[in-house]
């Protein structure tokens, strides 16, 4: 009787702790919503389906460097398209004229296939006259469908200059954008820039290869320096400008940035001096 006890007890036992792993390894998981930590940007509704933007933060579209994923449900049965194939294309239209921004392409996360992500740099805000929208193209279910959404774009809140886009001295216009750091501390800090030329109004092509000098000051102390800063170059990898950037102290910083080319001509910007206190191209950060 008691051998008949304990392997009812442990047949018990089995198949609970066998339910639990199977929950855990192998059941779809079709009610987990993989966006549910993050903001809803805009929902678009077009051509039966609702093209959802997604951000990590809690902001809206600001100029600078924005990470955004997008979904595409299917309004019939409020299902996701699995494995979307999404082309996007920002565009502002300026009373003078209309032109892109840089941007990604959109590619469908490993971690969740009716995920895509990219990112869009918008290198000025809209403003009562002038405003953005971005033109999506998607395939689904093998057809091909369109959409157009107007969006705000709006100046960070902290007022601080996250992207640059300016003429180097080889006449070509270039869009440099900080990536990083998004939570700055006293410390040694990763740095990570992208730079873009603007090749016509339309397309604005990653440039490899160049190098990005920086010299981070507190104007507001004597406009002092930090030490062990690490100046940006490219990483091939992430396709961007990577560096240390030493904040010794909480406040604002200027980061006095030089671009120079991949021979080593200075295309943008100037030395911090006794004389001359900032370089024309930088970032700005409060914290
Ligand atoms: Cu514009």
């Amino acid at each position: 009787m008691k051998t008949i006890k304990s392997f009812i007890v442990t047949f018990i036992v089995a198949l609970v702790l066998g339910s639990c792993t199977s929950d855990g390894d192998d059941t779809p998981k079709m009610d987990e919503n993989p966006m549910a930590e993050f903001n809803l940007l805009a929902s678009i509704a077009a051509n039966g389906h609702s093209l959802e933007l997604y951000s990590e933060g809690n902001n809206g579209f600001t100029t600078g460097y924005n990470e955004i994923f997008v979904r595409i449900k299917n309004n019939a049965d409020e299902s996701y398209f699995a494995n979307p194939q999404i082309t996007w294309l920002p565009v502002m239209h300026m009373s003078s004229m209309n032109h892109s921004c840089p941007k990604s392409d959109l590619a469908v996360t490993e971690e969740h296939n009716t995920v895509a992500k990219g990112y869009i740099i918008f290198q000025m805000p809209g403003n009562a006259d002038e405003f953005w929208d971005i033109t999506f193209t998607y395939t689904v279910e093998g057809q091909e469908y369109s959409l157009t959404e107007t969006i705000d774009v709006a100046a960070p809140s902290d007022g601080k200059q996250k992207v640059t886009s300016f003429m180097g001295s080889d006449d070509i216009r270039y869009v440099l954008a900080m990536v990083e750091p998004t939570d700055p501390q006293v410390a040694i800090n990763d740095i990570r820039a992208m730079l873009f030329k603007m090749e016509n109004m339309m397309s604005f092509p990653i440039v490899e290869n160049y190098s990005v000098t920086l010299d981070p000051r507190m104007p507001s102390m004597g406009n002092h320096s930090s030490p062990n800063n690490v100046d940006l170059t490219y990483d091939s990898n992430a396709k961007s400008y990577n560096g240390k950037l030493s904040l010794t102290m909480t406040g604002y910083w200027k980061l006095n940035l030089k671009l120079l080319n991949d021979t080593g001509v200075v295309l943008k910007g100037e030395d911090v001096t006794v004389e001359n206190e900032a370089s024309s191209l930088y970032f700005e950060l409060e914290f």
